[in-house]
């Protein structure tokens, strides 16, 4: 894939301020610091382009990345991070369930992963409901770069046990920092996009 143009079409904290529907969108959901931004930098090919942050909970907002005007990357704030209030917390889920189960021109979500630890409580549930409502897209383990090659095989058994992805489900190993797994995850998303649009044109 081409990258030619992104531009961050919609900043987002309910329905009204979402972008149109004219275009297909793929989410990337996970824990709060697991690095989503991070990744969806590495998918456009910019450096700085959806903000990151060390300290946790850095997107509070929906934000929808427009590329080559055919398709939208939409970065979801993350879950899970123990020192938000419960009224927090709670706005998080209204505003991001209110995105995934209304959202008719949103394909699939990719789940990101910590690739160093089990998945947490929340990450299964996450996982459970996106199955349930058929958007599970495919599940990316972040930071590789973080572990060695030994443990890359135990911890990606330990979280496709946890998860409970059967053996034709996908998971996909990738780092922002080395770029790992890259090639393969814009193959991933082409694949996901391609009955809807002609993603090379
Ligand atoms: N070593 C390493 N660090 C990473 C990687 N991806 C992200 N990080 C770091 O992890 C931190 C969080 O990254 P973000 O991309 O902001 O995470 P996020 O999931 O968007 O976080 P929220 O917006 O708070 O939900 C930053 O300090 C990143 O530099 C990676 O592949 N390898
Ligand atoms: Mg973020």
């Amino acid at each position: 894939m081409i990258i030619k143009t992104v531009e961050l079409t919609a900043v987002a904290v309910r329905p009204q301020q979402y972008p149109e529907i004219n275009l297909p969108e793929i989410a990337f959901a996970g824990r709060s610091n697991v690095g989503k931004s991070s990744l969806i930098n590495v998918i456009l090919n910019r450096k700085r382009f959806a903000r990151t942050s060390s300290s946790p909970w850095k997107t509070q907002t929906i934000n929808f990345y427009e590329v080559n005007n055919a398709f939208r990357i939409v970065d979801l704030p993350g879950y899970g991070y123990a020192r938000v209030s419960k009224t927090e917390k709670e706005k998080w889920g209204s505003m991001v369930e209110g995105y995934l189960k209304s959202r008719e021109n949103l394909l699939k979500v990719v789940q990101l992963i910590d690739a160093r630890r089990p998945p947490t409580d929340m990450d299964m549930q996450m996982y459970e409901w996106l199955r349930y409502y058929q958007l599970d897209g495919f599940v990316v383990a972040t930071k590789s770069d973080k572990i060695s090659n030994n443990e890359k095989q135990k911890n990606i058994s330990n979280i496709r046990k946890g998860l409970g992805l059967n053996k034709e489900d996908i998971l996909l190993l990738v780092s922002s920092l080395n770029k790992q797994g890259k090639d393969q995850l814009v193959g991933l998303l082409e694949e996901l996009l391609w009955d809807e649009v002609k993603v090379n044109e």
